[in-house]
């Protein structure tokens, strides 16, 4: 019965505008960005430019509002059209789930099963005292060659479990031969909306350091909006203020089986967190929720300073991983007319781990890295 109601209301205020217009652009109405990304992406640094295609996610940032009955939220970003999934966690009533339970609504074909208790007293547990209520999830791909399509799910995350959820509609970004981008937000029975503009290149690289989503506080203004009816959460109609909305924010595989090291707030400089089950978000510093109408943490942009290689050349400009992933070798602050000292003048090359003899050591470290690849 509870349903069907939510089906009425969902018709009765699918309509009116929202504040928003839901397109994956960051609107005005949101105001300042209450979240910015302090991690690298371990899914890929999306640099194609294209508004419907990525092939990288990637969370900069997160605005929220709440405005006509729903609750807006706009991640700066990228979602790799690979059906990689975003998934979103909403703590906004009593009650809820600190560790995903087992016995929820099977929805996105097995997705909270996946995250959650496999029996064995496991499942991905969120900060204390964020205890989730609704589940929002979505996965994008190919849509015939012109274009993206997006599925969304959902689920209510009630104290005990159960509850109900269901496939939520779908939506399309498309884009014409002459570059006009068309995004038509997901409609479905629930009154849940979404919209994806892929084209970010700027925000965060990728690698597992850390990293800034908002260089100088610019938020990156694409990515993936979504507009959830608050009825949703307040699903016995009791007239919830609304006044503690806080959301956790990750990137996960396609089969809910792989969390990236996309999460907001941010994981400080870390690898992706892998296995859901496993993922305990207490043991991270800081935060990893977003809550609705606070300020963001400025984030640092990571330090540069120039790479050199063994070729002679130097980059200006880059930060250590950047060049650690190249084999160079990086100093901080330093610039290439600075000059280059890669401790050339080897008389000793038989020495690999430079521990001032030639010994059984050095073959170990060789056969070690037998058979890599060397720029
Ligand atoms: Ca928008
Ligand atoms: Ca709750
Ligand atoms: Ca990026
Ligand atoms: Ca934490």
């Amino acid at each position: 019965m509870r349903t069907l109601i939510a089906i009425g209301v969902a018709a009765a205020t699918g309509g009116l505008a929202g504040a928003a217009t839901i397109d994956g652009m960051l609107d005005a109405e949101y105001g300042a960005l209450a979240s910015i990304q302090n991690n690298s992406t371990g899914f890929g640094d999306d640099q194609s430019g294209h508004a419907a295609y990525a092939d990288g996610s990637e969370l900069d940032g997160a605005a929220m509002m709440i405005s006509g009955g729903s609750l807006f939220i706009h991640l700066g970003g990228n979602l790799q059209s690979n059906f990689n999934k975003l998934e979103l966690f909403i703590d906004a009533r009593d009650g809820g789930q600190n560790r995903i339970l087992g016995i929820n609504p099977d929805v996105g074909f097995g997705a909270l099963q996946r995250m959650g208790d496999d029996g064995s007293g496991n499942g991905l547990t969120f900060d204390a005292g964020f205890d989730a209520d609704l589940y929002v999830s979505l996965g994008c791909g190919d849509d015939n060659g012109n274009g993206i399509i997006y599925y969304v799910d959902y689920a209510e995350l009630r104290t005990n479990g159960d509850g109900v959820g269901g496939y939520a509609g779908s939506g399309t970004t498309h884009v014409d031969a002459k570059g006009v981008v068309t995004v038509t937000p997901s409609a479905g029975d629930y009154g849940i909306a979404v919209g994806i503009n892929n084209s970010n290149t700027g925000g965060v690289i990728g690698g597992d350091g850390e990293d800034c989503g908002a260089l100088d506080d610019v938020p990156v203004a694409s990515g993936i909006e979504i507009e959830i009816p608050l009825y949703l959460i307040d699903w016995d109609f009791e007239g919830l203020p609304f006044d503690n909305v806080r959301v956790c924010a990750f990137i996960n595989g396609a089969g809910h089986d792989w969390v990236s090291n996309q999460v907001l707030g941010g994981l400080g400089g870390s690898a992706n967190l892998a296995d859901p089950r496993g993922v305990d978000f207490n043991a991270v510093d800081g935060d990893q929720f977003v809550v609705l109408g606070a300020d963001a943490d400025p984030c640092v942009p990571p330090a540069t300073g120039r790479c050199c290689f063994a070729n002679g050349e130097c980059w200006d400009g880059v930060t250590y991983e950047h060049c650690d992933s190249n084999r160079g070798l990086w100093g901080e602050g330093l610039l290439c007319e600075d000059g280059c000292d890669l401790g050339g003048g080897n008389d000793c090359p038989t020495d690999v781990d430079g521990s001032g003899m030639t010994d059984v050591d050095d073959l170990l470290e060789l056969i070690g890295h037998f058979g890599e690849i060397c720029p």
